[in-house]
């Protein structure tokens, strides 16, 4: 009898333990924080290269130029933030301080800044004038401060990190909001150094004390991302070209943290059980040269190009922070206006009519609550999951009428964690199902584009997963068919 008694106990324990794991859709792996999240709103940003080697015509000046050699002309960051916003950018980092050590500001610990300069017969702050802009623009406002100085006397010495530190704390406490804070990987090597004229390496891990910077970036900027090759917040796609890996995880098994890492390769594609979300960012000029030079005037990157680069960052669960070498009058120059504004023209016309919205969608399981409609919602704080035990999840869309389309977009709510490892698409089309794309993760946004054909459905299947997927939103395009 007693015996009874426990079995029906224990089998209740066992019934409601089971129940409640049904009931809950729980994060799988490290999630975005709220910083992140909002960033990987951004998608799209801008990098402004401007400073002394915009007048000296290089990329990297070696700490020993004088002042008196920045003088734009016609500078108007006005015109830099209004060319950025009808980009469709979301905001810009500015590199207030490059490797050779001039200040965009007019910082109290130097000599070597703007104010030593002709612009604005030395009363000029151009870190204030683009805050301003940005500001008025609607747009978000960052900045690179190169860890490395050519110029300091001190680099290479504690001084020098205080100097750092110092010109950190000027920009995050006089200019209002940053969203994001940039420092460079490159540093170390040869530079002027006050006048020595030497090569001095530092320890990239030991020598900046990381740790301390980035607390105080926090207590300073909260809501700000940092930027480094493996983070904290954000890490680097691993190359200048403009693309992610076909694989790109969020999460990495971040051990630790610092601009010029060595191994940062290890990074590029992310670690499926990585225990750290640090999404990736792809820095891209749309120039050969991060830095203006007039004989790089015509070799501003096509349309198709831009439009490759954009498919193939924001695309690939990445942002795109593209760079706009700012010339030496002060102004962003006709060639990238028109270059940006075809962008814009064609990733608006392609992306205003999701060709799936008002169909009906058909998926192989729902778990509880999170049904299916949320999928073509345009709503990315709603979504639909897979049942528990469904291996291989899929999502159909049937269309009332015939489409000519081409591309294919689906986005992971991320709150949930990433979960999708591998996926395949078709198409129906003339009576058969057609794969026409294979791929691996997903993220933040996954764009698939196709060969341009009338569809009757579309299906995306799940090949395999970390556990069931939660799918915030899809849509089906027609992007106008350009030359790669
Ligand atoms: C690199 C730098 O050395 C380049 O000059 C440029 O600023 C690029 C964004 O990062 O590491």
């Amino acid at each position: 009898m007693l015996q009874k008694f426990f079995f029906l106990i224990f089998s209740l324990i066992f019934i409601t333990k089971c129940i409640t794991i049904e009931s809950d859709l729980e994060p799988v792996g490290p999630i975005p924080n709220k910083y992140q999240s909002d960033w990987q709103e951004l998608e799209y940003y801008a990098f402004i290269h401007f400073n002394m080697n915009t007048f000296t015509n290089k990329e990297w000046g070696y700490g020993d130029e004088k002042p008196s050699q920045f003088n734009p002309t016609e500078l108007d960051t006005r015109q830099w933030a209004r060319v950025v916003k009808e980009a469709g950018m979301k905001g810009i980092i500015i590199t207030a301080k490059h490797h050779d050590g001039f200040c965009l500001w007019p910082s109290k610990f130097t000599e070597h800044s703007v104010k030593n300069s002709p612009w604005k017969m030395g009363k000029g702050d151009l870190i204030r004038e683009l805050s301003q802009a940005c500001k008025e623009y609607g747009l978000k406002f960052g900045v690179y401060l190169s860890p490395w100085d050519r110029n300091h006397p001190s680099y290479g010495k504690s001084e020098y990190i205080t100097y750092f530190r110092n010109q950190l704390r000027e920009l995050l406490t006089e200019y209002g909001e940053i969203f994001e804070v940039w420092f460079d990987g490159a540093n170390g090597g040869d530079g002027f150094y006050g006048g020595a004229n030497e090569e001095r390496r530092v320890d990239k891990k030991m020598y900046y004390d990381w740790p301390k910077t980035i607390e105080l970036v926090r207590s300073l900027q909260p809501q700000a991302v940092i930027f480094s090759d493996a983070g904290p917040d954000i890490r680097w796609v691993g190359n200048e070209k403009g693309y992610a890996n076909e694989t790109t995880w969020s999460p990495i098994y971040r051990d630790s943290v610092f601009a010029g890492m060595p191994d940062f390769q290890r990074f590029a594609s992310g670690q499926e059980n990585g225990t750290h979300w640090v999404p990736t960012e792809t820095d891209v000029s749309i120039r050969p040269g991060w830095y203006y030079h007039p004989e790089q005037d015509d070799q501003v990157k096509s349309l198709s190009k831009l439009v490759d680069i954009y498919y193939n960052s924001v695309g690939l669960n990445s942002s795109l922070l593209l760079n706009l070498p700012v010339d030496n009058r002060g102004l962003i120059h006709e060639n990238e206006v028109k270059n940006l504004k075809a962008l814009a023209d064609y990733l608006n016309t392609t992306f205003s009519y999701n060709y799936s919205k008002g169909q009906k969608v058909k998926t192989s399981s729902t778990f509880k609550g999170y049904e299916n409609k949320a999928l073509i919602d345009d709503d990315k704080k709603t979504y639909w999951a897979s049942g528990v035990n469904d291996q291989n999840p899929t999502i159909e869309i049937h269309l009332d009428n015939p489409a000519l389309v081409n591309t294919f977009m689906i986005q992971e709510y991320l709150a949930m964690g990433q979960r999708v490892k591998s996926f395949y698409f078709e198409v129906f089309t003339g009576g058969n199902w057609e794969k026409v794309y294979e791929g691996s993760t997903i993220g933040n946004k996954r764009l698939i584009r196709f060969k341009t054909q009338t569809i009757e459905r579309a299906r995306f299947t799940v090949n395999d997963k970390k556990a069931q997927i939660v799918i915030s939103n899809i849509g089906l395009f027609r992007a106008k068919d350009l030359d790669y």
